[in-house]
């Protein structure tokens, strides 16, 4: 698919190709709600990156349209697919809803989490899939805080000090050993997905990607971190609030009671 529509800056940069004849089949899984221009202009650049990349679009009814646009990609291209849900049903049940049809529906070794407001530039994800392929990890997270700085752009210093702090007191409090375990932007390996019990993760917003890094972790398998440099929205309206903060903070001593009681949420029951 031509970039038609990509502003210029979006073309340019997109990191290094992928080795040739990389060949491994990619799922990237965006969930919207009112993102139709960001949506838009999204899809064609992750497309452009790889032929063998695929995208995944789980719109919750977007009262803007983001639905039809969706449907408008995938009728122009087959590398786009569109779930739809009846109401704003949350994000964490977006992307369970999307794992789920990605293991039902494709053979996808490799399944990204993504935003559509272009806060998680497409250009990083060349280098996510070669940190999981090459260095066989099985899940690759897109981090704002490596290195001890804080990479992130046009955050007022109040949202920059909560996220911090978020990740800095569910670092503590379940022992999950990463710098952002907030963030939105990552590479599962498929077996990581199938090995969780998708049923019992019933979280949102930040919760829910700290239960994913979590159970995936408790589960054994290879996480690593890859810096990112995460830039806010430009357009669109932010469905950040009040329930999902307080929802991830109970939720980490949750986690941390399950792992003192040696409960996971592994389908066979125990940990690997
Ligand atoms: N399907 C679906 N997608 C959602 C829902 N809530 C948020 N999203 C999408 O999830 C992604 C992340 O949401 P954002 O609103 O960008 O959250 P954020 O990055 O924490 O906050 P802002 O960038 O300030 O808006 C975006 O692509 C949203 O459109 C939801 O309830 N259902
Ligand atoms: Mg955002």
């Amino acid at each position: 698919m031509p970039l038609e529509g990509v502003p210029d800056e979006r073309r340019a940069d997109l990191g290094a190709p992928l080795p040739d004849g990389f060949g491994v089949r990619v799922l990237v899984i965006i969930p919207t709600y009112n993102e139709r221009e960001n949506l838009t202009n999204l899809v064609p650049v992750v497309l452009g990156l790889d032929p063998s990349i695929e995208v995944l679009v789980v719109d919750d009814n977007s009262p803007d349209g983001t639905g039809d646009a969706a449907e408008r990609l995938a009728a122009s291209t087959g590398r786009v697919h569109a779930l739809h849900r009846e109401a704003k049903l949350g994000l964490g049940s977006a992307y369970v809803a999307g794992f789920r049809w990605a293991l039902a529906n494709t053979e996808a070794e490799f399944i990204f989490e993504m935003d559509a407001d272009f806060s998680h530039d497409p250009k990083y994800l060349r280098e996510m899939l070669r940190v999981a392929d090459e260095d066989n990890v099985d899940l690759v997270v897109g981090s704002r805080y490596l290195g001890g700085g804080a990479n992130v752009v046009n955050w007022p210093i109040r949202r920059l000090i909560l996220s911090y702090g978020a990740n800095l007191y569910a670092r503590i409090v379940t022992g999950l050993p990463l710098r952002d375990s907030t963030g939105g932007f990552k590479c599962f390996r498929r077996e990581v997905l199938e090995a969780i019990d998708l049923e019992q993760v019933r979280s949102d917003g930040y919760g829910f990607q700290i239960e994913m890094n979590f159970h995936s972790w408790r589960n054994g398998f290879r996480i690593r971190e890859v810096p990112i440099v995460f830039v806010d929205r430009h357009s669109g309206t932010s469905k950040m609030n009040r329930k999902i903060i307080i929802e991830a903070f109970w939720l980490v001593w949750k986690l941390r009671f399950m792992s003192l009681l040696g409960k996971t949420v592994a389908k066979d029951g125990r940990p690997r």
